[in-house]
């Protein structure tokens, strides 16, 4: 269920091991392969793309980068992740791209996968033992449709049917949110800075990233539901300037704003990730801020694990690793959930009147960004920690 980075994973992994599966999203393809998201993927995820042959564009058009910069207090500190991690680094090659590039082999492969469908719901997953089969029913070009499968993954994100339909009691929810959100905008704007810049700033954090050598994307802290409307470019151009300021002659590019909006912050986790022969994969099991770039990166790792489980039960019959994939992911979502709690705490204005929270938070940057052992701890989560499947 569902075309985002963890469904056409997955599926593209499967078809790698002989194993069939459909995928059924209930947008459009145009839309999927549009839709504005990350942009940060970790060494790990390139790596998979490259070795399972979806990479050839990634690795002409990613932009690799082996460092990332903190700015505080008008100075700029960058974070050596090449020198701290024996060589890795990141990839900047947009989530809407690496959906083109799964879908474009999942169509070469002859993959069938169902768009724009409606009334979807799942059945009959939720005993393993059953003889039943786990069933999926939905609506497409206003025809009924009754698909009957071995598993589902339920890869439908955040606001899926997926998680909501596993029976009441069986799955424990820890929540958190967030007192801010992010404005995020593109801009045809060549990125001010050849690596991404995280500013904390007494007005608010505010991160410079980029898309391509033309196209920048940037992110200021804003209200949860503030009004985008209320943002006029010249506004966003202006509270950018400020709280990326620095001392020395560092200046930020403007230019035309292409794309503008707000989103919340949250970290979510459900656990179990899994009722009996359906697999919650990404979004749909876990949510973290995007301080920490690792959202795409997570639903990748999960799928990683779920293709090598089914793979083991293709293959031999064996359930073992599929009773063990919440256990062995989760091991990793919290870690992650952690590391990227972590960095929304470090750089975001929680209470601009609590000043001994500024002074806190200042002096965990100034230590991040002066003892190896802190910058190193940053910069092997910043990277991706590596599978321990
Ligand atoms: P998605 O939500 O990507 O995919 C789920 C799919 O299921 C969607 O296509 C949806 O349409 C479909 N679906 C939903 N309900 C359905 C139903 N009932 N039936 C059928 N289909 C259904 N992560 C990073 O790693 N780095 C970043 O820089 C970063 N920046 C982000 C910026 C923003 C603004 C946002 C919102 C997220 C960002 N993320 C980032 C996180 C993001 O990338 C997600 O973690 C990632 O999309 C998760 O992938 P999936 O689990 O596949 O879920
Ligand atoms: C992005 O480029 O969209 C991006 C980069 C780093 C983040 C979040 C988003 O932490």
């Amino acid at each position: 269920m569902g075309a985002g980075p963890a469904g056409l994973m997955l599926s593209h992994l499967l078809h790698l091991q002989g194993i069939e599966s459909i995928v059924i999203e209930n947008r459009s393809r145009q839309y999927v392969e549009e839709r504005v998201r990350a942009g940060v993927l970790e060494q790990g995820t390139v790596d998979l793309m490259v070795e399972t042959g979806v990479g050839e564009r990634l690795k002409e058009e990613g932009l690799v980068h082996y460092g990332v910069n903190l700015r505080f207090g008008r100075c700029t500190h960058r974070i050596d992740f090449a020198e701290l991690t024996g060589g890795k680094g990141i990839t900047i090659y947009a989530q809407h791209e690496v959906i083109k590039d799964l879908n474009k082999a999942r169509r070469e492969a002859g993959g069938q996968i169902f768009y724009e469908v409606e009334d979807v719901s799942v059945h009959d997953f939720a005993d393993a033992s059953s003889a039943t089969k786990p069933s999926i029913r939905f609506r497409n070009g206003g025809e009924p449709y009754e698909l009957s499968c071995d598993f589902i993954a339920g890869c439908d994100g955040f606001h899926g049917i997926c998680r909501p339909s596993v029976p009441s009691g069986v799955l424990t929810l820890f929540d958190r949110t967030y007192p801010f959100g992010w404005l995020g905008i593109l801009a045809d704007a060549a990125p001010s800075c050849d690596e991404l810049i995280y500013s904390y700033h007494e007005r608010g954090f505010a991160l410079l990233s980029m898309r391509s050598p033309q196209v920048s994307r940037l992110y200021l802290q804003c209200s949860p539901d503030e009004d985008i409307n209320k943002w006029p470019d010249a506004k966003i151009w202006e509270e950018l300037h400020r709280r990326l300021a620095t001392d020395n002659a560092w200046k930020l590019t403007e230019g035309p704003i292409t794309q503008k909006g707000v989103t919340g912050m949250r970290s979510f986790v459900v656990e179990p990730m899994q009722c009996g022969n359906m697999f919650l994969a990404g979004d749909a099991a876990h949510i973290v801020p995007p301080t920490g770039a690792k959202g795409l990166n997570l639903a990748v790792a999960d799928v990683r694990v779920l293709a090598r489980a089914l793979e083991e039960f293709y293959k031999s019959g064996r359930r073992q690793r599929l009773d063990e994939y919440s256990a062995t992911c989760l091991r990793r979502v919290w870690k992650v959930q952690r590391f990227s709690w972590w960095m929304t705490a470090m750089l975001h204005l929680f209470d601009s009147d609590n000043q001994f929270d500024q002074r806190r938070q200042l002096a965990e940057l100034d230590y991040v960004t002066s003892s190896r052992a802190a910058s190193q701890s940053l910069a092997e989560n910043y990277v991706g920690l590596p599978m321990d499947f």
